[in-house]
């Protein structure tokens, strides 16, 4: 008998149905975001990455063009298994006969081989404004600025990024989900500090009172608490943009590097739930700070998906991943993180739920403990591989693909 029927076997007794468990991880969307291959670096010049996001190493082979990057992103995306979207940002911009890229100017014709690559690949788009690496932004404030005309020009930027958002929705026949987050804050201690959270909220407001069909875009907002150069303040905090959403009807966003470290975005999520039609994340992982390193399977990475799965909202949550490592081989640190959340959502959807709320509903805490304890131990390996399977990538076999990337195209660049 094969390592896969021992292992159904034992998965069916605890009451786990496996075949409807591959179906639903299958379904679940996760946004790929296209700026691991390149460092963030887009392609609009070579301003460097400011605003309080870094990447760190020089391992060889970075897509230096938008061609070589949505490459590297057709070998991500046949190593990964389940529903994949991919996650845009405006820096990733392409120009149009040889004409300079304005941010604030931007239309969906910047980003027509993006779309025609959506289509192709059947494959919908999520998109982000920039409101970083850009001389307009280079005292470190965007929306808040206090300078009208700076302001101006990133809600210029913000318009015109919903415009092509929807776009985007129109033509993949589904909702593109569109992320804001700006770097804005103070290094040092700020006397006022409600001027210019007060002026983001305005900014905002602009921004979305352009009217955008939600069948085709929706907006969200991602809060932090602070950034490298922004550590004394930073305007669009968490309880900034959770009253903001709760009273203009966006959706927050939570990214898992941009809290108190001793804090967890998995614990967040039923909160703002009950509250909210929708969320979204930012799945990272954040070293000591907001470092972005490569996701991987650890204690909140499972708990994410067993909030999801447990709570269903498989359709409610959108999981968006958010890291960025250049130490490593790209496609194997873009490839890892979402092979990790694609395991965190199966071993969630795999999990018996029902035995572990029967012992929390009766209040035998110790059974609750131990079956936790316990359901550490069930086969997922042989799980996993069939479900890679079943999805039609790779399953151990992997890295052989990408090391094989790395001597045929990486290396050649
Ligand atoms: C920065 C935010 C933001 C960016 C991306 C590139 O701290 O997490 O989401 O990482 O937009
Ligand atoms: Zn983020």
């Amino acid at each position: 008998m094969s390592m896969f029927s021992e292992a159904e076997k034992i998965y069916r007794a605890l009451g786990v149905d496996v075949d409807a468990a591959f179906r639903r991880a299958a379904e679940i969307p996760v946004s790929i975001h296209c700026w691991q291959g390149d460092d963030v670096n887009g392609f609009e010049n070579d301003n460097g990455l400011d605003g309080g996001i870094a990447v760190t190493g020089n391992y060889p082979g970075r897509a230096r063009n938008a061609a070589e990057l949505r490459n590297d992103i057709d070998k991500v995306m046949s190593l990964v298994p389940g529903t994949k979207r991919l996650n845009i940002h405006a820096i990733y911009a392409e120009a149009v006969n040889g004409s300079k890229i304005e941010r604030n100017a931007l239309t969906v014709d910047n980003f027509k081989n993006w779309m025609d690559w959506s289509k192709a690949n059947n494959v919908a788009l999520d998109f982000n404004p920039t409101f970083f690496a850009h001389p307009m932004a280079g005292d470190g404030f965007t929306l808040s600025n206090a300078d009208a005309a700076v302001r101006k020009y990133w809600i210029e930027h913000g318009i015109a990024c919903r415009k092509i958002a929807a776009e985007f929705g129109k033509a993949q026949g589904s909702t593109c989900i569109t992320n804001f987050w700006a770097p804005d804050g103070f290094k040092d201690t700020p006397v006022d500090r409600e001027a210019p959270r007060r002026r983001l909220m305005e900014s905002l407001d602009e921004i979305f009172a352009v009217p955008v069909d939600e069948k085709y875009n929706k907006d969200a907002v991602e809060c932090k608490l602070f950034g490298i150069g922004a550590e004394s303040c930073t305007i669009g905090s968490h309880e900034f943009y959770m009253g903001y959403c709760m009273k203009n009807n966006k959706l927050v966003c939570l990214d898992a590097g941009h809290f108190h470290p001793t804090e967890v975005i998995s614990d967040k999520i039923s909160s703002v739930m009950l509250f909210a039609d929708e969320l979204l994340l930012h799945v990272s992982r954040g070293v000591r700070w907001d470092s972005d390193h490569v996701v991987t399977l650890n204690d909140e990475l499972y708990a994410i998906a067993q909030e999801i799965i447990r709570n269903n909202y498989d359709k409610r949550v959108h999981i968006g991943l958010d890291y960025f490592d250049a130490s490593i081989n790209r496609i194997a640190a873009w490839s890892i993180g979402a092979r990790a959340m694609q395991k965190a959502l199966l071993a969630a959807a795999l999990e018996p739920t029902q035995l572990l709320r029967e012992a929390e509903e009766s209040g035998d805490y110790s059974s609750r403990l131990a079956l936790l304890e316990d359901f550490k131990n069930l086969p997922f390996a042989p799980m996993w591989e069939a479900y890679c399977e079943y999805c039609r990538v790779p399953g151990a076999g992997w890295l052989k693909q990408v090391k094989e990337y790395e001597n045929t195209v990486l290396s050649k660049r």
